[in-house]
């Protein structure tokens, strides 16, 4: 397929005034009539080319102004002649949602229809020009025997067999949407600041309506957040959110009407985790906060993705953080980048927050455009400050409300507000890979120096790079522990420079990367000493979980590739933090995560060594045994000490409890047997101590009899069965996981057309490190054997599933080869899906 290049932008000849829409639904044969009132584009330079985008659509009828027209139609879409002025363009064409497994336009799912048009999907509901710089009012009318007919803005008409809606918002083709279904809704109501109510309604199927309320109180907490913090209020009559069991992503924000995987609405206690929980609740204000950040003000073409995606999940971390622990946040941020983000910067599909070239847009939605977007906000406030920051959004809001815009726009803002050259900090949005800053220390005694190195690594297509804006937060500690230098924000322009601190009595212990301030790898020569010395008194949360991170990081390799006994220092760290009554039970459980198998095989990579997938997994198996050993005396007192047994609550607080103990418990396994296991098992009234217990003998080979009575249990229970089919595979050892996982394929109860279901098996796979690699190549099989079937019914999810292997390079020559051989065979598939064959070759180039 053809590549399309952000240079190459070119505004529509056209504008849209208005569009009018009326769908006669039937699962095969669905009418869709539009109504469109186009004129000139008096900002077009190029000669005007009447053609709409339209895929996978059977044309009836098309009408200028009422007379009828032939248009030449293609696969892409039709073009036709047109008069010179303003015109009403009319078609009748025909979809088959029931046919429609990508879910992407309209489509089926358990008998209700639903709609995804982010990002191209609109025209396979009718001819359009489906790009986000068309902008437009729409009217809305669903014709259908079904109860709940729901479309985006306000209701303006109903009656026997249909509804009309009208939206009055200007907006682009892909933030519309339409659902229809026998639908139960939860009701509720929100009244703005400016005392505006609005009708507010989460909308399931039967059966999960007692899943709805926290999804509801997510909600409110977000439109009260969103004015109180950012002076942004909602502007519409009513709310929608819809929970639909197939959807390709975790929901979709289209204007006053929310479509959800119903895996990030559904919720109570009973069958969703602590993790769940607040996965709803960030998910539900992320899609809120589009509203403003995307919706009134949307992007202008798709490679200006990150304008709306990074700053809304900058907007949803900064909720994360304010409704509960803003340092267990930012450590689940930093993980969550480095375990994600980090990993697609450092291999083939590395590409800039802002790319500047593509097959398929639907690949972009990355790690990388959406937490590397975020990071890149964060650090614009970091140095601007608070207020500046708030200054630069109030400007945005006012200048661009109701736009199309671009990076530019958006970094203008900035410069407007504060007087700053953005310049290079602009390098942001147009290097890819992840920066390596390399800092050393002098001390002469009175005056102690900092040097810090930059060097952006060559990524595909960007072979040099020219050093960035590094906002590096730094604070001090003297010998005691007490802290010297409180936080300083040091910007880091230079590739190599070198900042002072004078008036010290004692060669300092520096706290670098404070708030994990910029997303670089830091590098830095350091001693166990130093980083039990900061996990034991560093100030910063962030800096303290890392010192601590550093330190198993250390011990594990030392373990995996000398053979070396649990590091002693290490060991005796834990333990002193472990029972540190005053620390958050949250941030122990954190502290004491091991990290990842994927983080370790990239650290031997990084060290220019080739990772062993079973070493490490063995490596990792030690170091719990050698845990479990030097806490044996404490295990009883922390678990009971954490236990919660209070009544349910949802938060925080309890949450970081609930993790603490399943952590403890895990470790309390490998010496009982099992015992206190089946007891919190058989006793939990909650999902996380069930499934937690259920996790901790399943890694001890122990827990059959719980996984036959928790599939009993929860049959009926879509979203709680994925949890069953995912922590089999999870926890399968080394040499079993293919087998666990075709296994599961077996089940009546298996489908591939559902992605949720489809992930929990072969996403699990594809993260159980040493499964997935195991030596006889059956998990590279077993995978890409399921992404050939999957990819004819929905390339989407096929082509985000490749990123499994893109970090194939870093294994040794037996491995690369039996992944090549996988990679090599969907490649040469007739028929292979633009999405998956652009993310297949971009991975094998
Ligand atoms: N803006 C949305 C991104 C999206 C999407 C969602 C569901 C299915 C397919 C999709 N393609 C793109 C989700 C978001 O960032 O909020
Ligand atoms: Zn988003």
């Amino acid at each position: 397929g053809p590549t399309i290049y952000l240079k190459d932008y070119q505004p529509f000849g056209f504008v849209v005034r208005d569009v009018s829409l009326r769908f006669v639904l039937h699962p095969t044969a669905t009418r869709v009539h539009s109504r469109i009132t186009f004129a000139p584009n008096p900002d077009a330079t190029a000669p005007r080319d009447f053609f709409l985008d339209g895929e996978d659509l059977k044309l009836i009828e098309a009408r200028i102004d009422g007379t009828p027209v032939t248009p030449e139609v293609t696969a892409e879409g039709l073009r036709c002649d047109v008069p010179e002025g303003e015109f009403v363009w009319e078609t009748e064409v025909e979809i088959a949602p029931d046919e429609n497994t990508a879910l992407e336009g309209l489509y089926m799912s358990n008998g209700m229809y639903s709609t995804q048009c982010e990002a191209q999907g609109f025209r396979k509901i009718t001819y359009y020009p489906d790009r986000p710089d068309v902008m437009s009012v729409f009217t809305v009318r669903i014709e259908s025997d079904l109860p709940v007919l729901l479309s985006n803005g306000n209701k303006v008409a109903t009656g026997e067999g249909f509804a009309e809606w009208h939206d009055p918002w200007p907006k682009p083709a892909y933030l519309f949407a339409l659902v229809a279904g026998e639908l139960l809704n939860l009701p509720g109501s929100f009244t703005t600041r400016s005392g505006k109510e609005v009708e507010l309604n989460v909308w399931v199927r039967k059966g999960d309506e007692d899943k709805c309320d926290f999804a509801m109180e997510a909600l409110k907490k977000s439109m009260k957040w969103d004015e109180d913090v950012y002076g942004r209020e909602y502007d519409l009559d009513i709310f929608n959110i819809v929970a639909v069991d197939d959807f390709n992503m975790g929901a979709m924000e289209n204007k006053g009407l929310n479509i959800f995987n119903s895996s990030a609405v559904l919720a109570s206690p009973e069958t969703a985790t602590d993790g769940n929980f607040e996965r709803i609740e960030a998910i539900i204000a992320h899609e809120y906060f589009h509203n403003w950040t995307g919706n009134r003000i949307t992007c202008r073409d798709w490679f200006q993705l990150c304008l709306k995606e990074g700053l809304t999940v900058f907007r949803d971390s900064q909720f994360t953080a304010d409704m509960r622990s803003a340092p267990v946040k930012r450590i689940g941020d930093a993980l969550d980048l480095r375990g994600r983000q980090f990993r697609e910067d450092g291999g083939p599909l590395a590409h800039p927050v802002r790319p500047e070239s593509f097959k398929e847009i639907n690949n972009f939605y990355t790690a990388t455009v959406y937490e590397k977007g975020a990071e890149v906000i964060g650090m614009l406030k970091r140095l601007v400050g608070d207020e500046a920051y708030a200054k630069a959004l109030d400007l945005y809001f006012d200048r661009h409300d109701g736009q199309a815009c671009t990076i530019e726009d958006w970094l203008k803002v900035f410069e407007d507000a504060t007087g700053r050259d953005l310049s290079q900090f602009k390098l942001w949005y147009s290097q890819a890979g992840t920066p390596k800053v390399t800092m050393s220390e002098d001390w002469d005694g009175a005056t102690y120096t900092v040097t810090l190195k930059q060097q952006v690594p060559p990524t595909p297509g960007q072979p040099e790079k020219a050093p960035q804006v590094i906002p590096f937060a730094l604070g001090l500690l003297d010998p005691s522990g007490k802290e010297v230098q409180p936080t300083t924000l040091l910007e880091l322009t230079e590739a190599e420079q070198s900042f002072t601190f004078k008036g010290l009595k004692n060669r300092p212990i520096p706290s670098p990367l404070r708030g994990f301030s910029a997303p670089v790898i830091l590098d830095r020569e350091t001693t166990n000493e130093e980083r039990a010395f900061l996990l034991a008194h560093d100030t910063d949360p962030f800096a303290r979980w890392e010192a601590g991170r550093q330190l198993a990081k250390s011990a594990l390799i030392a373990m995996i590739d000398g053979g070396q006994a649990p590091d002693a220092a290490y060991l005796d760290a834990l333990r002193q933090l472990v029972k540190d009554e005053t620390l958050d039970p949250a941030f122990r459980a954190l502290t004491m995560a091991l990290p990842s198998e994927d983080d370790l095989a990239q650290t031997f990579a990084d060290m220019g060594r080739t990772p062993d997938p079973q070493a490490i997994w063995d490596g990792r198996e030690a170091m719990r045994g050698a845990v479990a050993e030097v806490l044996k005396d404490d295990l009883t007192l922390l678990y009971a000490a954490n236990t919660v047994t209070e009544p349910f609550r949802p938060d925080a607080e309890q949450g970081g409890k609930r993790s603490f103990a399943n952590v403890i418990l895990s470790l309390m396994t490998r010496q009982d047997n099992g015992d206190a296991a089946r007891a919190q098992y058989a006793a939990a009234d909650n999902m996380t101590q069930q499934l937690g217990a259920l996790s901790a003998l399943l890694a001890n080979d122990l827990g059959s009899l719980e996984l036959g009575a928790f599939a009993d249990q929860w049959q009926g229970e879509r979203l709680v069965m994925d949890k069953w089919f995912a922590i089999q595979v999870s926890h399968a050892r080394p040499d079993q996981a293919a087998q666990v996982a075709s296994d599961l394929t077996e089940r009546p109860d298996f489908t591939m057309k559902n992605p949720n279901r489809f992930r929990a098996v072969m996403g699990a796979l594809a993260m159980n490190q040493a499964g997935f690699h195991h030596a006889s190549g059956a998990g590279y099989k077993l995978l890409a054997d399921w992404l050939i079937k999957l990819d004819p019914l929905n390339p989407q999810t096929t082509a985000r599933m490749c990123s499994a292997f893109q970090t194939w390079r870093r294994y040794d020559a037996d491995r690369q080869g039996m992944i090549r051989e996988e990679l090599e065979r969907i490649a040469a598939l007739p028929g292979l899906s633009r999405d998956t064959s652009e993310m297949v070759g971009r991975i094998l180039e």
